[in-house]
């Protein structure tokens, strides 16, 4: 049984292993991952934000407003962003970290947008961040704290709610009978900035937008994706917990290559020639108190020697222990399995519920 991991609101405890033979495509993956493989111990996670236009709007207008975010890493602006088109985040100084953003939009009209950022650094005193959005004739809005200890993270917000409403025409970042006079004042006219969402014209539309934003409430949503592995695995006691076992040998690799995307191959083979492989997972030791909390477990293996069947064993903080058996051949409680062009295979098994666990 080869990692382990999570993914979504859980966490991807990023193994990557092969059962048999070291994989055969891997080497586009190493060239990419080298650079992260200099600082091994170093624990990095993702930010992801979602901007929903609660009442969508051109393309061409958000760019005339210039939307934009900044990241902040404690109080120092480290990464700015433009929102109006899809593009790359500008960091400050050098760093490992990167991200871009998206427009999902429908036309020339855009619905959401999302704004992923990886590479941040996870270390204790320098992990909590939080983002701000501006943009003409909408509320500026700061978030709370993102801290990525265990997880990476993820907020959602929207322009239609307390967060980044639009609809602030006199720019004293509040929504109110003012902004809403200003609408009223230019109806039936092409005035850019009152048109809120760029139609070229100011109509009955745009004041029922104004109105609602005055009364809007709603917060940001904030939620945890996938686990931070460097966090939660502490690879010395994998490695203990691999030495004393009678079912698993490391043919090849370092232990720390199982939960890092680092491009290396580990290499596992059944001992004693009984066929069956286990591979034991004990979470660090500051994870076992509460557990790190869990929904699914991602496998990734080579597809010249894939993990296709086998067994998911999480043991609980409480001791009980959940097994989940999977076969690739038969889907019962497999949620997805995923092929890539650089030769590896994703497996990723239901645990049925969340569930806070300290073993796998
Ligand atoms: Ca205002
Ligand atoms: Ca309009």
């Amino acid at each position: 049984m080869v990692s382990s991991g999570v993914v979504r609101r859980t966490g991807r405890v990023n193994g990557r292993g092969t059962a048999g033979q070291p994989a055969a495509g891997g080497s586009g993956q190493q060239r990419q991952h080298r650079e992260n493989a200099v600082g091994t111990t170093q624990a990095t996670g993702e930010i992801q934000a979602i901007i929903r236009l609660d009442y969508p709007i051109s393309s061409q207008k958000l760019q005339e407003i210039g939307a934009k975010l900044t990241l902040f890493q404690g109080d120092k602006p480290i990464a700015t962003g433009d929102l109006s088109q899809d593009s790359t985040l500008t960091f400050s100084e050098s760093t490992t970290a990167s991200g871009g953003v998206s427009q999902r939009t429908t036309d020339q009209t855009v619905n959401y947008i999302d704004v992923n950022i990886r590479g941040l650094s996870a270390q204790e005193d320098e992990n909590t961040y939080h983002l701000k959005f501006e943009a003409e004739g909408f509320k500026t809005y700061e978030s709370d704290g993102l801290t990525l200890s265990q997880y990476s993270k993820g907020i959602v917000l929207g322009t239609g709610d307390a967060t980044f409403t639009q609809g602030d025409l006199n720019g004293d970042n509040a929504i109110n009978t003012s902004d809403v006079d200003i609408v009223k004042s230019k109806l039936s006219t092409n005035d850019s900035k009152t048109d809120l969402n760029g139609d070229g014209k100011v109509d009955i539309y745009d004041l029922a937008v104004v109105t609602m934003a005055s009364a809007a409430t709603g917060e940001a949503q904030l939620f945890n994706t996938t686990v931070i592995t460097a966090k939660v695995v502490d690879t010395a006691s994998v490695a203990q917990a691999i030495t004393g076992s009678a079912k698993v040998e490391i043919q090849q690799g370092d232990v720390s290559s199982l939960f890092t995307d680092d491009g290396q191959t580990v290499t596992l083979v059944p001992k004693g020639g009984s066929g069956e492989l286990e591979l034991p997972i004990p979470l660090a030791e500051s994870a076992q108190e509460t557990g790190v909390e869990m929904e699914q477990v991602s496998i990734v293996s080579s597809t010249a020697n894939p993990v296709e069947k086998g067994t998911v064993v999480a043991e609980l903080v409480n001791g009980e222990k959940i097994a989940v058996p999977f076969d690739h051949s038969n889907p019962d409680g497999v949620l997805a399995m995923q092929l890539r062009d650089d030769g590896r295979k994703t497996v990723t098994i239901s645990l049925g519920q969340r569930v806070p666990v300290k073993n796998v």
